[in-house]
């Protein structure tokens, strides 16, 4: 199939990926970046914010921006890591599907002396969206790195929006610092500023609001990251539009709590499997 880049937002290459029965998605080339997904006759599932800039070596604010190969500020290389601000190019292309590759360049190479062939495929079917990030140490040495799929889901009202799956969950709140805290409910609300990491996190977490149920399966990945900046940090982030948290929820499949290390030749693979079930 013939790739048919066409120009998003800033200008910016993107494609569209549709599924017969009507679902679609969108990528862009910038960071390999999931913009859209809808299922068919559904509203729009991902966050995107209105005040994301689209343009090179700046980070899109919503959809899926890839963190590797580092988390946050969890090393020296910008937060997030080099990926989600590099541009990708496709390895395949069907119609409900597109596999983007990123190598090592001089780029990539002068902050991160590491030969890599990272490979992400985004699958869009008639109610699921599938992707699935590679990693193969194409080096003569070990390669460590932490990942994420930093998935922002939208959602009507961050009050009304909880997290199923939660009960007995051990996790880590990055604001107080505390570890090992255990959540006792099965539901998780949101009322505040939270970022928490959650160590080998249940396979399973269902975001529920009003009578939508969105599964979030991963596998591969061990760990989550549960993130809303709420008030006072949304406000600080001038990429995210006026009052924003209200309308997301990160809920991340994470490779964070320890890093991946790939011995020469070595691959691994993570996946994000989002399901709309109602
Ligand atoms: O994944 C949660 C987090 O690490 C938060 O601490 C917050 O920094 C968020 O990522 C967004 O990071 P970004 O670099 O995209 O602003």
């Amino acid at each position: 199939m013939t790739t048919t880049w066409i120009p998003g937002e800033g200008g910016l290459p993107k494609l569209q990926l549709h599924h017969k029965n009507g679902a679609t998605a969108e990528v862009y080339r910038h960071g390999a970046h999931v913009t859209s997904w809808k299922t068919s006759g559904d509203k729009e599932q991902l966050f995107l914010s209105a005040a994301t800039p689209f343009k090179k070596a700046t980070p899109i604010r919503g959809g899926v921006p890839i963190v590797f190969p580092q988390f946050g500020n969890f090393g020296p290389l910008v937060p997030h890591g080099f990926a989600r601000i590099m541009d990708w190019d496709i390895a395949d292309h069907r119609e409900n599907a597109v596999t983007l590759r990123l190598q090592n360049s001089a780029e990539t190479l002068a902050v991160w002396p590491h030969p890599f062939e990272a490979l992400y495929e985004v699958r869009v079917e008639e109610k699921t969206l599938s992707l699935t990030f590679t990693v193969k140490n194409t080096g003569e040495s070990p390669l460590s790195f932490h990942s994420a799929l930093h998935t922002y889901f939208r959602v009507d009202d961050i009050h009304k929006a909880q997290l199923l799956g939660m009960k007995g969950v051990s996790y880590k709140d990055r604001l107080s610092g505390q570890s090992d805290l255990v959540h006792g409910e099965e539901t998780f609300s949101f009322t505040g500023e939270t970022d928490l990491i959650v160590p080998k996190a249940p396979d399973l977490l269902t975001l529920s609001e009003g009578g939508r149920k969105l599964d979030i399966a991963k596998n591969g990945f061990p760990d989550a990251v549960i993130f809303n900046p709420w008030i006072t940090k949304g406000a600080s982030l001038t990429d995210l539009e006026k009052d924003g948290y209200l309308r997301m929820v990160c809920v991340e499949a994470a490779l964070v709590v320890e890093p991946k290390t790939l011995a020469p030749g070595q691959s691994w693979k993570g996946s994000q499997i989002l399901t709309l079930r109602s």
